[in-house]
């Protein structure tokens, strides 16, 4: 039976705000940091009984706020596989948050126990991580206290990535079986990486050296560790890479602000010089941008979509040379905030497939394929391997020698990339990789297609939770004869493209807009706002 009393007794520790309202959104809980302590402490228990649930399979809690500012924070769970919760469970996690007392939240907890039908005699493992936010101790000791008021057997992983973090409840969970995905620490990750990274290298001399924006996060550490092992063969620079001054993390730097802001970040004027190359993370370094100065000096963005193709295009000739393309098809996933000029040029050569915002959705979709490539245009993604693919990998016998080298790029690729969820570290290492394998730098990537301008703007609303989407987010279903009066904008601009979608993980309404020139983009997603506010 539950520890009730244990229970209780830590949860009076731990009191909800009385006029605050927790929602398990696309990230998790996600709000002030200072407001998250229940949060925290019923996330520990909750945690505990996703695993019993599940018959003790270790979950991960990331307590993160990923590009939000840093006095943000939040937390999310990670399911067995290494992926994000199940739907349904995120539902209870809401309900269970807003309890008001303690003795609600023991009953409301009773009642779930009885209904979801958990074993409460399993164990409960748990692995938890949380990133450099000032807030992170405070928050992690109180999801400790939650963990050990249910008794549960608890690992803390430290301060880490959201991706390594997303590895280790992969890793410990296959560990031993024929499924298994490497060592449960982080150094096995580092190893395992970096070793697959060097593999794909291997021959490839000069490298140029890479700019690595950390966004003053916990990218730093990571990029450290990788650059004790590949240093050899990549030289990574690391840019706003300072962990302690207060306020710096995401500060007018990282993946976020490039993105929103589509320029540079400053602190990296005086460092980039024109046509190199370089990249930001997000403060959880799941995300990554590429960009660089062209020969007028002018920023050039190479985001989630121009990853995507890059990557997609170099799996599918792999795939050719290994002599595998009847038995292995490349698909991609996108959202509706992928480009235009994107969407066209892969879907003329692949199939593309647009789900709604959120990782999870894309990651499912991706699923669906023999190797599936999805990425968000803020430089979240990553490629999946199906079981049935890595299977055909390891039992194809190739013909030639070239056949041969390509299946084991392919084989390596499916090392050095992490499947779990988008990696800004992998996924760096990805790029270089292909950039390396083609001779490209920025310009012939970047010359893969031509972005349309576009926009994103953020509009604060009475209440966000009337405008309601379909297909795929991209059109409003309500307030009722909002979508015609878009429509009717839209129809005015060469190339116009616009849609309004309630935001997941903040109080506003996002409108983007593409047309084919910039200043038609920042107009109509101006007027659409307009039609919103
Ligand atoms: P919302 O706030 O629902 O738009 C944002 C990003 C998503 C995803 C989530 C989770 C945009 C436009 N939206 O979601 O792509 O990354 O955060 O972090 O970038
Ligand atoms: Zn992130």
């Amino acid at each position: 039976s539950l520890p009730i009393q244990a229970i209780q007794a830590a949860g009076d520790r731990h009191p909800k705000p009385a006029h605050l309202r927790f929602q398990y959104g696309t990230a998790g809980f996600r709000t002030l940091g200072n407001t998250l302590d229940s949060v925290m402490f019923k996330v520990g228990i909750i945690a505990a009984l996703r695993s019993k649930k599940l018959d003790g399979k270790t979950i991960g809690v990331m307590v993160t706020a990923s590009h939000n500012p840093e006095p943000d924070n939040g937390v999310k769970l990670v399911d067995p596989r290494g992926e994000m919760l199940e739907a349904s469970w995120e539902g209870y996690a809401t309900t269970l948050a807003n309890t008001s007392t303690t003795e609600e939240f023991v009953e409301a907890l009773a009642e779930f126990v009885r209904s979801a039908k958990i074993d409460l005699s399993k164990p409960a493992r748990v692995v938890y991580g949380r990133d450099t936010r000032p807030s992170g101790p405070a928050l992690v000791a109180a999801l400790e206290d939650g963990l050990h008021a249910i008794g549960a057997e608890a690992r803390d992983a430290g301060v880490t990535t959201t991706p390594i973090l997303h590895y280790l409840v992969r890793a410990t969970n296959t560990k031993g079986t024929k499924d298994a995905y490497g060592e449960d620490t982080s150094e096995g990750y580092y190893d395992k990486i970096s070793a697959a990274f060097k593999k794909l290298v291997a021959g490839k001399a000069g490298i140029p050296p890479l700019v690595v924006d950390c966004a003053n996060g916990v990218g730093a550490y990571a990029v450290e560790e990788f650059s004790k092992l590949i240093s050899d063969k990549l030289q990574l620079v690391p840019v706003n890479a300072d962990l302690t001054t207060p306020g710096a993390l995401n500060n007018a730097c990282g993946a976020d602000f490039v993105k929103t802001m589509q320029r540079l970040p400053p602190s990296l004027s005086p460092v980039l010089k024109t046509g190199q190359r370089a990249c930001s993370l997000d403060g959880d370094a799941d995300r990554l941008m590429y960009y660089y100065l062209d020969d007028r000096d002018q920023f050039r963005m190479l985001d989630g979509d121009k990853i995507a193709a890059l990557v997609a295009a170099f799996i599918v000739e792999l795939v050719k040379n290994a002599g595998l393309e009847d038995e292995i098809s490349v698909g991609i996933v996108q959202t509706a905030y992928a480009n235009g000029g994107s969407t066209k040029y892969l879907s003329q050569r692949l199939p593309v497939k647009c789900v709604s915002t959120g990782v999870k959705h894309l990651h499912h979709a991706a699923e669906h394929y023999d190797v599936g490539v999805y990425f968000e245009a803020n430089g979240h993604g990553t490629v999946l391997f199906s079981a049935e693919t890595n299977k055909i990998l390891a039992e194809h016998q190739p013909s030639t020698p070239a056949q041969s080298t390509a299946l084991n790029h392919i084989v390596n690729l499916t090392q050095l990339i992490n499947q779990t969820v988008g990696d800004a570290l992998s996924d760096l290492l990805l790029v270089e990789v292909v950039l390396a394998h083609k001779s490209y730098s920025g310009v012939e990537w970047d010359s893969l297609y031509v972005d349309l301008p576009n926009r994103l703007v953020k509009v604060v609303v009475a209440d966000r939770h009337i405008f309601k989407t379909e297909d795929a987010e991209r059109r409003l279903v309500s307030p009722a004869g909002l979508q015609e009066k878009i429509n009717e904008l839209v129809r005015r601009y060469e190339a116009g493209r616009a849609f309004v979608r309630p935001s997941g993980t903040e109080d506003v309404v996002r409108v983007y807009a593409e047309a084919m020139v910039k200043s038609q983009a920042d107009e109509l997603a101006f007027r659409v706002a307009g039609l919103v506010y």
